[in-house]
């Protein structure tokens, strides 16, 4: 059973995740229709997997005896200047995201819920991955630089993360098979 503040605040993730997932989807088109194919996939896979952490908090809600609220989502960016700015844009989201699971697990601690404490741990691990992997991005970005073919590059370095992110996937599951 889930207390009423522990339940308040997990439907508000619920929805800042369900906003993630629909702002990545904003920033795949923007990049599909600059021709930064390597970038779109990143983008287009990321909304499906932030649609996937939402899903799971829904699933734990319900299974707790508690009610998943889908709230209305917010109107994603759609428009950016450049991949550097889109990417400082991942960022800064993905920082808040992790502040926020912070602040749940403060929370479900305040009231020795181990259920829900034991239940964000993979949402932590996955906040130090997703930053980690966003911050080598902006590296990339960094050394590139902002030349004739920079833009080229940056979506080769990208498509290279995302060969590794299905190989990593495909590890994954044949482990589990
Ligand atoms: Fe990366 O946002 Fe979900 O947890």
């Amino acid at each position: 059973m889930l207390s009423e503040k522990t339940l308040q605040a997990l439907n508000k993730q619920i929805a800042l995740e369900g906003n993630a997932s629909a702002s990545y989807l904003a920033m795949a088109s923007w990049c599909e229709r600059q021709g930064l194919n390597g970038c779109a996939t990143f983008f287009y896979d990321q909304s499906a997997e932030e649609r996937m952490h939402m899903m799971k908090i829904i699933h734990y809600v319900n299974e707790m005896d508690g009610h998943a609220v889908i709230s209305e989502q917010e109107k994603p960016k759609g428009e950016y200047n450049s991949v550097q700015e889109l990417f400082k844009a991942v960022y800064q989201q993905e920082k808040s995201v992790t502040s926020a699971i912070y602040e749940l697990l403060s929370i479900s601690d305040e009231e020795s819920d181990h259920s829900t404490t034991l239940f964000l741990q993979w949402y932590v691990a996955e906040q130090r991955e997703e930053e980690a992997q966003i911050r080598t991005i902006l590296d990339k970005i960094k050394l590139i630089g902002t030349g004739g073919q920079s833009l080229y590059f940056i979506d080769q370095e990208v498509q290279n993360i995302n060969a590794q992110r299905g190989q990593e996937e495909a590890g994954g599951e044949e482990g589990v098979a």
